[in-house]
């Protein structure tokens, strides 16, 4: 494969540079846009029934004009775990960041500081979310921890080490900010920019000039939405999002809440009146009840907000909320109620996204750097918008372990195509390395996707991806799990001690899909005789990659 990367990447810019050959080669520039948590059922592009609804114009623009990757994965399905892949190339146990809060090893080497050795001015905008400071970036300009979509406070190099509020609403700064790295860089040298939008992560709050948008919008609801989970292995079961149960009235779906409209209030008197019996703050927070935190999250992030930003959320909410209440739905109606207005605010924030997309390539072409660049639109994993009842992401069920992938690649590459090739978030360190020219360190697991340019798979290319969630037990309770899929099998193993409500639930058990029949993973095949062989082989392959990877835990 690697005799062939270094072909295609020859006549790439070869393609280039077609137009004058004195001209000396220049290495192409990188642009990572990543947001978190955009399922690819919400990108036009994909033709999804609900974004035909709430349609992507500028995002669907790149694929047009370049590759839509069908079957692009993550190794580990959340946040911080996929942003290591990323900037190492590795998989969760090699580069230590197994959960959310914990785990990188600051000692494996960053993309960011290859490319920055070869040259390339480095930049990341927006979420960082690593449990680390950036490190190989010539210039950051990044949220904290999970940053906030109304005001939020960013570090810079410039800022003294502390994290500064901006008026403004995060997708649209975090625009501005990759446009002035782009206008203040060097022009002499290529650059690599990271653009990580918090959009649309929960609780999907969207920009004020879009709060009414598709307010008479009934979208579809997915075929699994009632899923029993039977079939299956207990962990679908036992999982902790769902969106009749888990999905909060408050701070997710912004009612008030309609049992105690005071509720938010209350808190604080629970708190002043704890602190005078000398608690501190956390102490009195951890005696808070689960509907008292809600009100406390909800009531800070409203108060971030500028007295205009929230008469304006007064104003779109109030009259909505208002016949919520009358109305009093319950059970399934109450469940259908919640999707609808999740589904509405979460389009709400990807609107806001496509938008600045489309912004940010505009700067690109008008500056004449759109045919010298490659530009890369992905999200840190996939999410469940309703499908088996849930929201979030964590299992290696087909809508959180895949996430969008669209390159549009420079030169003269085909356009408008698809990939059917198995790609995985382990290939984006490996393919900037090529882009610029630099040599993979024996010890990136991933693959270049520079010779799928042509939406093909090269000999050799990779016929199945191993996955692994370790982040159990943690908000959500989705059970640790690893597994392999190929182009059209998948096999599952849930694993490990059960904690809190699955005490004395240890498990060990396996799922196998035919996804060409079964797309939607609702039959779990493991046990069936007609499928003995496929089970077979996918089990040896499975464990071909737990020793070749060498896995500690299963
Ligand atoms: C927060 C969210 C969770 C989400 C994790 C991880 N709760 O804890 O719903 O799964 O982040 O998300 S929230 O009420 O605080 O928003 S990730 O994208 O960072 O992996
Ligand atoms: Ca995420």
């Amino acid at each position: 494969m690697k005799t062939q990367q270094s072909l295609f990447f020859a006549a790439l810019f070869t393609s280039v540079t077609a137009c004058n050959s004195e001209t000396p080669k220049k290495p192409l520039n990188i642009v990572h846009i990543m947001t978190d948590d955009h399922s690819f059922q919400t990108i036009s592009a994909y033709g999804h029934p609900i974004s035909k609804l709430a349609p992507t114009p500028n995002i669907d623009r790149l694929a047009a004009e370049g590759v839509l990757f069908r079957r692009a994965f993550v190794e580990n399905s959340l946040s911080t775990p996929s942003r290591a892949c990323l900037m190492t190339g590795l998989y969760s146990h090699q580069n230590g960041q197994r959960t959310l809060g914990k785990g990188i090893d600051t000692t494996k080497i960053f993309v960011s500081e290859l490319l920055q050795a070869r040259g390339y001015q480095t930049a990341v905008i927006g979420k960082w979310h690593m449990q680390c400071e950036p490190k190989g970036f010539d210039f950051f300009h990044v949220l904290h921890e999970q940053g906030h979509y109304y005001n939020p406070e960013f570090k810079s190099p410039d800022s003294g080490g502390k994290y500064i509020r901006e008026d403004g609403y995060a997708t649209s700064l975090i625009t501005d900010h990759a446009v002035e790295f782009l206008e203040t860089r060097d022009p002499d040298k290529p650059f690599c920019l990271f653009v990580h939008h918090k959009a649309p992560h929960r609780n999907w709050m969207p920009d004020v000039k879009y709060l009414n948008l598709y307010e008479d919008v009934e979208f579809p609801c997915p075929e699994t939405f009632e899923d029993d989970y039977s079939t299956r292995c207990t962990a679908a079961a036992s999982q902790e999002m769902t969106i009749a149960g888990d999905m909060t009235l408050l701070s997710d779906l912004k009612t008030t809440d309609p049992d105690n409209e005071n509720l938010n209030i209350a808190w604080n008197d629970t708190v002043a009146a704890w602190s005078k019996k000398g608690l501190t703050r956390r102490k009195a927070y951890e005696r808070l009840t689960p509907r008292q935190r809600e009100a406390l999250g909800w009531q800070q992030l409203v108060g971030r907000m500028t007295p205009e930003q929230q008469d304006a959320w007064t104003k779109a909410y109030s009259e909505k909320n208002r016949k919520f209440i009358a109305q009093n739905p319950q059970g399934k109606e109450l469940t259908q109620w919640k999707y609808q207005r999740y589904l509405k605010d979460y389009l709400r924030c990807i609107k806001t996204v496509d938008d600045e997309v489309g912004r940010l390539v505009k700067y690109l072409e008008d500056h004449g750097l759109l045919e010298n660049t490659i530009i890369v639109y992905t999200s840190d994993q996939g999410f469940y918008m309703g499908e088996h009842g849930w929201f979030d992401k964590r299992f290696m069920y087909e809508e959180s372990f895949r996430t969008p992938l669209i390159i549009r690649y420079p030169g003269n590459t085909p356009r408008g195509i698809d990939c059917d090739a198995l790609v995985q978030n382990i290939d984006f360190a490996p393919t900037f390395l090529d882009v610029a020219g630099a040599a993979k360190p024996e010890a990136m697991t991933g693959a270049s996707l520079l010779p799928l340019s042509n939406g093909t798979a090269p000999a050799g290319w990779r016929e199945y991806l191993y996955y692994h969630y370790y982040d159990y037990p943690a908000v959500h309770q989705v059970r640790r799990q690893d597994g392999v899929r190929d182009a059209r099998y998948k096999l599952i193993h849930f694993y490990g001690k059960g904690f809190g409500k699955d005490k004395g639930n240890d498990i060990n058990c396996n799922e196998l899909y035919d996804l060409h029949n079964d797309p939607n993973e609702l039959h779990n095949l493991y046990d069936r005789q007609e499928l003995s062989e496929v089970r077979e082989r996918l089990q040896k392959r499975l464990e071909q990659f737990r020793t070749d990877l060498k896995v500690d835990e299963y």
